[in-house]
């Protein structure tokens, strides 16, 4: 009887506190501080602030367009000067030098007085009629942060050449063991104020996004599709520095690699010891024991397994040592023999069939047995 009252208690808890939660976000009329970094961008900034004073008025958006200057030789600073004086929702930092995008976004946020941040590009890459569809999300409640994405469905990349579109995907599989967002090199995207954790970034050059996406508290993100298409005014800043920089970046992100891909580094290091112990206990079985070179491999196989098994079940895995061991070690042992077969069947069918060399036959085959034995015993036997 206790407990029914309890859980009776816990949901109107929980209903009141979604009433508020949700009253507090979608009643108020949240603002938007809208950071633009330009260097060099005297072409572009006009065209842009009013096109996002349109986007900004038809959609109803209480927003504020905060314009972060590095000082360009080109005179963008003097014309924007002269815009704020026209323009009463605009802000302008002039800041000394080139200090880097990155840099210059926070900054801007830092003058911001928006319960959104935001950024975008000033060279009307990214589409200014897309911004309430970024917006709105996070001012119904539904998003904490949303990306406006060139590579979910529907999002794409107009007018870029091969090589940028090659730096671009390179770049976008180097962050792919930190995050699964599809676009996390993006230079468009908007946050709640209070998800981001300011004394932790330190980005350098361009990629401020993927930093965010790593040391931000939020829980729901969303990835709008939006065209990219590449300015027709100005010059592009990315350069061999930004490609530097975000190695350097990387680097640092060490603590940030996702379980998954932790488990696979892990459970393949096993398997190389398990090899070696494998080869090590046939060898010194046959050798110096005398035993017959087939029951030798037999008996390494099942050494080296059990090995595997403990060492991925407590290391890669995380679980204790001790529980449900013997279920565990049927399952592991299994998929170990299935794993086994399947490679023996890819390195005939790569030598004897496609005619490759058998050495380099065995390398693919143990990739493909690699994968089978990981995801199956990760999902099969070690699930959380
Ligand atoms: N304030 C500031 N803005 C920069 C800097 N480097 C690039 N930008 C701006 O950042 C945005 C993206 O730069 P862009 O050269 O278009 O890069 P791309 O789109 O990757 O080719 C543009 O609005 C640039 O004007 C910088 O060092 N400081
Ligand atoms: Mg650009």
């Amino acid at each position: 009887m206790s407990s029914i009252i309890e859980m009776f208690l816990i949901k109107i808890k929980y209903l009141i506190r979604l009433t508020i939660y949700n009253g507090y976000l979608i009643n108020r009329n949240m603002k938007l501080s809208l950071v633009i970094p330009t260097y060099n961008e005297k072409g572009n900034v006009q065209k842009l602030i009013e096109k996002i004073q349109e986007e900004f008025k038809e959609n109803k958006i209480d927003g504020e367009i905060i314009i972060v200057d590095d000082n360009s030789p080109d005179g963008t600073g003097r014309i924007l000067e002269n815009l704020k004086k026209k323009t009463k929702n605009l802000i302008v930092v002039h800041r000394e030098g080139k200090l880097g995008l990155s840099s210059a976004v926070l900054e801007g946020w830092k003058m911001g007085s928006g319960e959104i941040f935001g950024v975008m590009d000033a060279d009307l890459s990214h589409p200014v009629e897309k911004i309430h569809e970024l917006y709105n999300p996070i001012k119904n409640g539904d998003a904490d942060f949303t990306i406006g994405s060139r590579y979910v469905k529907d999002g794409k990349i107009e007018n870029w050449n091969f090589k940028r579109r090659v730096m671009s995907k390179t770049a976008t599989y180097f962050s792919r063991p930190f995050t699964n967002v599809r676009d996390p090199m993006s230079g468009f995207f908007m946050i709640r104020k209070d998800c981001v954790n300011f004394k932790d970034l330190n980005s350098k050059g361009f990629k401020l996004l993927l930093e965010i996406i790593l040391k931000s508290k939020y829980k729901h993100l969303k990835e709008i599709p939006i065209t990219f298409t590449d300015r027709t005014l100005g010059k592009s800043k990315a350069g061999k520095s930004e490609i530097i920089f975000y190695l350097e970046n990387l680097c640092g992100y060490k603590k940030y690699v996702r379980r998954g891909v932790k488990e696979f580094f892990k459970f393949s290091l096993v398997g190389l010891i398990g090899a070696v112990i494998n080869l090590g206990v046939l060898y010194l079985l046959t050798e110096y024991v005398g035993i017959y070179y087939l029951f030798s491999a037999i008996v390494a196989f099942v050494i080296a397994m059990t090995h595997n098994f403990f060492l991925n079940k407590v290391w890669t895995f995380g679980e204790e040592m001790k529980s449900s061991v013997c279920k565990k070690y049927i399952k592991f042992s299994v998929i170990s023999i299935f794993a086994l077969i399947v490679n023996l069947i890819f390195l005939y069918f790569f030598t004897e069939i496609i005619g490759i060399y058998y050495l380099i036959s065995q390398v693919l085959a143990i990739g493909i047995s690699l994968m089978i034995n990981f995801f199956g015993n990760k999902f099969l036997t070690f699930k959380k």
